[in-house]
Parts: C-alpha cells; structure tokens; sequence
C-alpha cells in the first residue's frame, strides 16, 4: 500500500513511523509511505503556507495553493492516490470501521490539516473526505495523521506479523478485550483467576468470553448494539444483564 502525509511537521510525522510495527513494515516494503515538506511546494522566498483569514478574525489559515501542489507533485511522482483524506476537527469520526475501508485501497494521501483552519477549498476541491480522530483540540492533524495511518496499517495483510491477533482486536471482534495476566501467578498477594491456571480450555475460552461481554456491558454498551452475538453469547449477556440494576453492577 502507498501512503503519502503532507504537512508543515515532516520529522513530527516521519520520525514515530519509523518505530514499532509500521516502521518495521515499511523496512519489509509491505507498507511504501512518503512524508512530504508542505513547504517545498510553496514558490516564494519565504516558503509561506498561511495567510490571514479573509474577513478578518484571529488565527491564520493554510493556504490552498502548496497542498493543491503538494497533491499535483504526489500524483506525478506517485500516480493518482484512491483517497485524498484531510484531517479536521469538523470531519467524519474516524472510527475501526473507517480504518478497514482505508485498508483496502492501495493510494492513500493524508493532508496534515492545522486547528486555526484549511482554505474550505482544499475540503471542496481537493480532499475526497475529511476526518477526526475525536471531539479534542490538538494543534495540528500530524498527530491524528499518525493515529490514522497506524490504525490503517495494521488491517493491511502482511503488516502485522500475526494475522489471528488483528482478527482477534478487540474492536474487531467488536467487544472489548478480556482482563489479561502474566508471570507471576502471585504478585505482592495479588492473585489471578484460577481458572487461567487451570489448563482447561474450553473453560478459558469461556471465562473470557464472559468477562469480555460483561466488561463491555459495563463500560461501553453502546458498542452492544450494533453487535450480532450468537445464540451462547446472547443468553450469557441476558445472564449478565439480569444481574446489573439500572443504577449499575449488582455490586454497588
Ligand atoms: C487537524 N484538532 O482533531 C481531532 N481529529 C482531528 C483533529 C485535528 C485538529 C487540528 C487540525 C485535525
């Protein structure tokens, strides 16, 4: 897959791709990805990518010209990319669901946006979508350019060593992750479930599966309602919701 960042950071954005598992699946060339100084597509001698606001106000906003001749430089150099993505506080939620549709294309240009704002005309008429990695306000869309491009990374076959664990993710399997534990068994006193000791793993299996519906009925059963459980799991969750008062656990 090709994927290519354009922003006024380029070191902010190369630099954490070259570490962890992107980094080693760009040195394996599974993964082709070029970061691109915004300022070497400007022309004057100052190397300006912003202006003020027409109309007045605070702030200043990234021009249209040296992302418009960022992406022209990319499409010559590169071949015209699937998806013009800019990064924005105003854009769609970035979501697992985003990320495995950005998967599966083989250009993808990330435009690095800045929170003051992006002439509206890069939005209309160069980027084919814009998106938000969450209601938060950071200064530049590098770093949500970086959450994006690993999240995508890792559906890409090959760039994880181990397929089952990114079937088994968590948010792909659509619930959240059981409790995990290691060596030692005892801590300072501190136990682990038995059960995990046990060697019986048909019991592990559905320990887990319990824990995992049972956390995610806790914490995020917004994620519950778009789920198709099976007919074990739908009776272990009705199991699960029978014990919890609207108020919350049973424990309380
Ligand atoms: C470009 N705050 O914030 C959340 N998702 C994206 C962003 C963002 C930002 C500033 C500039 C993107």
């Amino acid at each position: 897959m090709k994927i290519d960042i354009v922003t006024i950071f380029p070191k902010m954005v190369s630099e954490p791709l070259r570490a962890g598992i992107v980094g080693r699946a760009i040195d394996r060339g599974v993964l082709d990805v070029r970061v691109h100084d915004l300022r070497e597509h400007t022309h004057d001698r100052h190397r300006v990518v912003d202006d003020m606001p027409f109309g007045g106000g605070p702030g200043m906003v990234l021009k249209a010209e040296p992302l418009f001749r960022a992406v022209a430089h990319i499409r010559a150099k590169r071949g015209t990319p699937s998806v013009v993505l800019l990064t924005s506080p105003d854009g769609d939620r970035f979501t697992q669901e985003t990320a495995r549709r950005l998967a599966a294309v083989d250009h993808l240009v990330v435009l690095c946006g800045r929170y003051e704002g992006v002439d509206e005309r890069v939005r209309t008429h160069l980027a084919t979508e814009a998106v938000s990695i969450g209601d938060y306000v950071v200064s530049g869309g590098e770093l949500p350019a970086l959450v994006i491009v690993d999240a995508v990374a890792r559906l890409v076959p090959g760039v994880v060593g181990d397929e089952q664990s990114v079937a088994g993710d968590s948010f792909s399997r659509g619930l959240l992750d059981y409790p995990q534990y290691t060596r030692p068994a005892d801590y300072e006193g501190i136990g682990v479930p038995p059960v995990l000791l046990s060697g019986n793993h048909r019991d592990i299996e559905r320990w887990r599966r319990r824990e995992a519906l049972a956390r995610t009925l806790e914490r995020r059963p917004d994620l519950l309602a778009g789920l198709a459980l099976d007919a074990e799991d739908a009776a272990l969750l009705k199991e699960l919701q029978a014990r919890v008062r609207p108020e919350g656990r049973e424990s309380d």
